[in-house]
């Protein structure tokens, strides 16, 4: 009988029983889902449809980064309900019930460290490998090479194909690689193609490069992503993707009308 009681008490009392950590874990696996979902469904919904391979991996990385984050969320966000819901003592001394066992625990403490370190790891590997296939892109012979200038509050287009074009509108043909050379001659700005993936610094007096193949014809938009000054929200313009053919004829008909208001 005695034997028992003691085997009942010490059960109940382990702390995967108690009350408020089944309460954590329930709200936990809730949290966890709800973070993942929100985050990948809304967030990578409002970035519109990829317009390359480099925006989709941006998206695939976004996606799994916020599934590997989410548990963190959910953990720290149940805990932190389950300490709001439950326990609430009023008054300046602790409870005398007050139950540290986590805090004080090296088991619970490095197995936080492992985690938190892991994760940090797993974020850096796959963000190098993404960064790297990048980079290789703009070593590409065959890309179109093109000067970006940004200035307060307007990006303007040479290309240096021979033909001396300077265009304040960009047209690409579509599935062709192209590098970016870019820099500014005032104040530093970003030059961000939106659904292409690619964002890099305009310095003045640095020539920063990036590259991209657009896969998918159609408009879409180009920003400055550094506050650059008072007109910095309207520093924006599109790019055209268009077939081969009407990229050449694009070429042609601006290189001519240069020549001729020259
Ligand atoms: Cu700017």
């Amino acid at each position: 009988m005695t034997d028992n009681s003691t085997q009942e008490s010490t059960r109940s009392s382990k702390w995967w029983n108690k009350k408020d950590v089944k309460q954590t874990a329930v709200l936990a696996i809730l949290f966890t889902g709800l973070t993942g979902y929100v985050g990948t469904a809304f967030h990578t919904h409002l970035m519109g449809s990829p317009a390359s391979e480099t925006m989709a991996e941006v998206i695939r990385l976004i996606r799994t980064f916020t599934w590997a984050a989410s548990p963190v969320v959910g953990i720290v966000g149940a805990m932190a309900v389950t300490a709001l819901l439950n326990n609430r003592h009023y008054g300046d001394n602790p409870p005398p019930e007050a139950d540290h066992a986590i805090r004080n625990s090296p088991r619970a403490t490095s197995l936080w460290i492992v985690v938190s370190a892991a994760l940090c790891l797993f974020s850096v590997v796959a963000g190098l490998i993404v960064i790297q296939r990048d980079a290789e892109s703009v070593l590409d012979v065959n890309a179109i090479q093109i000067n970006v200038t940004g200035q307060q509050w307007a990006w303007s287009y040479d290309y240096q194909d021979g033909t001396g074009v300077r265009s304040e509108v960009l047209y690409l043909p579509v599935n062709k690689p192209v590098v970016f050379h870019i820099t500014s001659v005032d104040v530093k700005h970003s030059f961000w193609v939106v659904q292409m993936g690619i964002k890099m610094d305009a310095n003045p007096g640095y020539v920063t490069e990036t590259a991209v193949t657009p896969n998918k014809i159609g408009v879409f938009d180009i920003r400055c992503a550094e506050l650059c000054g008072l007109l910095h929200a309207y520093m924006q313009n599109k790019v055209h993707v268009v077939s081969q053919a009407e990229y050449a004829t694009w070429i042609k008909d601006r290189a001519a009308f240069e020549g001729a208001s020259a």
